[in-house]
């Protein structure tokens, strides 16, 4: 079986630090072995790899950026960046697990919660020995989260909320769903634990894409929740779209480890694919399109690499995150698409990830924003015109 040996052609690993280069090469090394073996079998039936929960604890990769003293590894942004990518060179849906607990559990917890829910939540979320989910998209409001219907009201000792979520990685197996519903017409964050009476995460089911992911709805009937649950310091929607940046950012990284993968089988199988006489890799049209995919991966590389410096430095507007999101997604899917092709027949097969990577990169493309979404928010920066309204 031919080894993965990264893919840098700018030697940009001249540019990353001992301790990133060593996280990189610690995930890289679990990916190998614990997930690359297994993830079609899971894929084809349609299940999460729950078993490796506790490992991705143990490797501190749970929100790896923030600090110990909540059981987390307090690294920097270009190593949870280089845990993205090599997650899912593995498989977009471990990825996903992973960015959403960080970025989208842990993250909110962590900024508008109370020093007593960060104290609880934190390290049991570090260690994988607690879920969470991040309810935002309703069924009537995806793009548009402004206008989201699901209610919380001020009850005696608590909240009531009604409403509903849909699209929710994780939410089935949650133990905690960070949840966004208006109060006086005002979205605040809220933490809604499983078995609460009035709520439950009904897997969704039928997906072609994303099948070793946990995908669920979110239904809340009068569930009454304390008033210690309401994260304190979430006001509007700038809350959620403040954790969306920390995803975002997971995902424009994490997409390089797709392409990645799908770059090396093309190539492998390019050298060694004999057609007429010649391997397939000898003709122009086949290295334009290997050239065209590791030209693609080193600027998404580069991209990612000065995002994450300066995220690292406080300095990283929304708009940057947007940008290296709405790149990376659809060079990904644009790469793997290619892969496929390089392939022939044997591309469908799952002998070889490339359409799995492919079918994933779909999904990849459209959540935390779809590519229009994000070519319009860049296109208001740059403007000054909004075009969404
Ligand atoms: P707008 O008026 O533009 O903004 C409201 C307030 O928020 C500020 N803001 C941001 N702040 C931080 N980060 C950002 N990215 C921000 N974008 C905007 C803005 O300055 C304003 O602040 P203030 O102080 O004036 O109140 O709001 P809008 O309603 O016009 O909508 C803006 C828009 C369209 C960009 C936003 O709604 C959007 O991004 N829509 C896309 C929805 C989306 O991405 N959903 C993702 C759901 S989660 C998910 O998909 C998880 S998948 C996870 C996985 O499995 O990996
Ligand atoms: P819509 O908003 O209905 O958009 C449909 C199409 O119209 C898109 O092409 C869109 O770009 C386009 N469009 C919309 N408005 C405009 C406009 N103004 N101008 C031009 N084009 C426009 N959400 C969560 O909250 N939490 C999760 O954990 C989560 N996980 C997900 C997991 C998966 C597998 C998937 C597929 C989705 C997940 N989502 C999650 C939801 C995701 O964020 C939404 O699907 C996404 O934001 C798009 O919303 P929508 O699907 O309702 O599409």
């Amino acid at each position: 079986m031919h080894k993965f040996m990264g893919v840098d052609y700018f030697n940009i690993e001249d540019l990353l630090s001992e301790d990133e280069i060593m996280v990189r090469n610690s995930v890289r090394e679990f990916v190998e072995q614990e997930i690359i073996p297994i993830i079609e079998k899971h894929y084809r039936e349609g299940t999460f790899l729950v078993h490796l929960i506790p490992k991705l604890g143990e490797l501190g990769l749970f929100g790896i950026t923030l600090p110990q003293k909540y059981g987390c590894a307090e690294m920097n942004n270009v190593a949870y960046g280089l845990v993205m990518q090599e997650l899912e060179r593995g498989d977009s849906g471990v990825r996903s697990f992973v960015s959403v607990q960080s970025s989208l559990v842990m993250y909110p917890i962590f900024t508008f919660g109370s020093e007593q829910q960060k104290n609880y939540w934190l390290p049991k979320l570090a260690s994988g020995e607690k879920i969470g989910c991040f309810g935002l998209t309703e069924p009537d409001y995806g793009s548009n989260p402004a206008g989201m219907v699901t209610r919380a009201e001020k009850v005696k000792n608590g909240y009531k909320l009604n409403g509903a979520k849909m699209w929710i990685t994780n939410g089935t197996l949650a133990d905690v769903a960070v949840v966004w519903a208006k109060l006086d017409g005002v979205i605040r964050g809220f933490l809604v634990e499983k078995g609460t009476k009035g709520f439950s995460a009904p897997e969704m089911k039928g997906k072609h894409s994303l099948r070793a992911s946990v995908t669920s709805e979110l239904i809340f009937e009068d569930v009454i929740i304390p008033e210690e649950n309401i994260l304190p310091d979430s006001s509007g929607l700038k809350s959620p779209l403040m954790c969306l940046n920390q995803a975002r950012y997971s995902i424009a990284w994490g997409v390089v480890g797709s392409m990645m993968t799908c770059y090396d089988t093309a190539l492998s199988y390019a050298k060694s694919r004999i057609q007429f006489n010649k391997p397939i890799a000898a003709y122009q049209l086949t290295q334009q399109k290997l050239v065209n995919m590791l030209t693609e991966i080193t600027k998404a590389q580069l991209l990612n690499l000065q995002l994450g410096r300066l995220k690292d430095k406080g300095e990283v507007k929304h708009t940057q995150i947007s940008m290296a999101k709405r790149n990376n997604c659809e060079a990904a899917l644009d790469i793997a698409r290619t892969a496929r092709e390089i392939l022939g027949a044997n591309g469908i097969l799952d002998e070889y990830p490339v359409m799995r990577h492919a079918a994933n990169l779909e999904s990849v493309k459209t959540y935390e924003g779809t590519h229009e979404m994000h070519t319009l928010i860049i296109g208001e920066d740059i403007t000054g015109l909004a075009a969404f309204e």
